[in-house]
């Protein structure tokens, strides 16, 4: 998954570079600064104090000593005033130069702190934003693992009207796991199968429950032997991808990266038409796909995966197709906030 994020203090990141939320003089401080200089020992400071400082949205890079990566990139984040004296402009800038500093120091993998975030003010939903829209446009042009590091999960916030609604959508929609009423028991295949509700009167109710539960015919013709059954198997994941990416007249790259898949996992799906991928990678591509919620769970049926109302992914990946919203980023720091693994490889 080239963009990440994870619960982690960075100093024990094993990465090529730690990005640091520094100051102008870049001799130290509070935060991650300190936690950063105490891991890695005096030489950093002494490496730093021969740079001279450095402007704010900018950033400057160092050997790590006793850190478990090879770089420290020293990033100067604004310190929040009201939002109208450049402060998104500027961190932006640091986030774009830390970068162009790793892709130079050629970093495959790099850390990044929720810059300015902390002492510095910057509203931590905003700083999310921020971090998340630079990094993906960034790696929509390069390779390269970059992993934003949430040292406290009161730290991470996304928009309050977010949360509330996202809160507001599973409630509706939550299952009790183990309530099994008859009618419930038919909501649920439903929502597995089809498009459209199905009426409910007792005798259409059991009707519709002995169809959806007959032993799934392999087609319509019946298969003579074995032989023949397997030769009548449908499209696979892989190949309704590849199709779907035609469709679309999108390029592979365009699919993947939009899919916050890296490379060599594309490859190898592209190679083996039995590939079979994980849950969240099938969503992943669903959604760079732009699929309809119909589309997808037709997707995910040929991987063997299903959406329910049993789990908050599935509810939090719905809220945002129905929505309209396909950025996988977006839907990550919001699977993120909820504790939900991530879309992505
Ligand atoms: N690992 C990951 N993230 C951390 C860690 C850690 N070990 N420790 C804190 N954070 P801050 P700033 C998070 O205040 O706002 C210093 O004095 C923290 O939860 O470190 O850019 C500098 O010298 C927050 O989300 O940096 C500057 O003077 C994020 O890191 C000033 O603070 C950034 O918080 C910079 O302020």
């Amino acid at each position: 998954m080239p963009l990440q994020i994870v619960r982690n203090d960075i100093t024990k990141m094993k990465v090529d570079a730690i990005v640091n939320a520094a100051n102008s003089s870049l001799l130290g401080g509070g935060g991650v600064d300190g936690c950063i200089h105490r891991a890695a020992g005096p030489e950093l400071l002494a490496e730093c104090r021969k740079l001279g400082g450095c402007e704010t949205g900018s950033a400057k890079i160092t050997s790590a000593y006793k850190l478990p990566c090879r770089y420290v990139i020293h990033a100067v984040g604004p310190r929040w005033a009201d939002g109208k004296h450049g402060e998104r402009k500027q961190l932006i800038s640091c986030y774009r130069t830390s970068l162009e500093l790793a892709k130079e120091a050629k970093c495959e993998t790099v850390a990044f702190p929720l810059i300015s975030s902390g002492i510095y003010g910057y509203p931590k939903d905003q700083a999310l934003r921020v971090a998340i829209d630079t990094i993906s446009e960034f790696l929509l042009e390069n390779d390269m693992t970059v992993f934003i590091v949430i040292f406290d999960k009161k730290a991470y916030r996304i928009s309050e009207k977010l949360f509330s609604d996202i809160e507001e959508y599973i409630d509706d929609r939550y299952v009790d796991e183990h309530t099994d009423s008859r009618s419930e028991r038919l909501r649920r295949m439903n929502a597995f199968r089809m498009d459209e509700p199905m009426p409910c009167e007792s005798s259409v109710c059991d009707e519709a429950i002995e169809k959806l539960t007959a032993p799934m015919a392999v087609s319509s013709k019946k298969a003579a032997t074995l032989d023949d059954a397997l030769g009548q198997i449908d499209e696979s994941f892989s190949e309704m991808l590849l199709r779907k990416i035609d469709e679309r007249g999108m390029t592979d790259a365009q699919c993947y990266k939009k899919a916050n898949i890296d490379r060599k996992l594309f490859s190898k799906i592209r190679s083996d038409k039995l590939y079979k991928p994980s849950k969240p990678t099938v969503i992943a591509f669903a959604i760079a796909l732009e699929l309809p919620l119909v589309e997808m769970k037709d997707m995910l049926m040929k991987a063997g995966f299903a959406l329910s109302h049993s789990n908050k992914f599935d509810i939090i990946v719905e809220y945002f197709v129905e929505h309209g919203n396909y950025n996988v980023f977006e839907i990550n720091e919001a699977l993120f906030a909820f504790d939900q693994s991530l879309l992505g490889a």
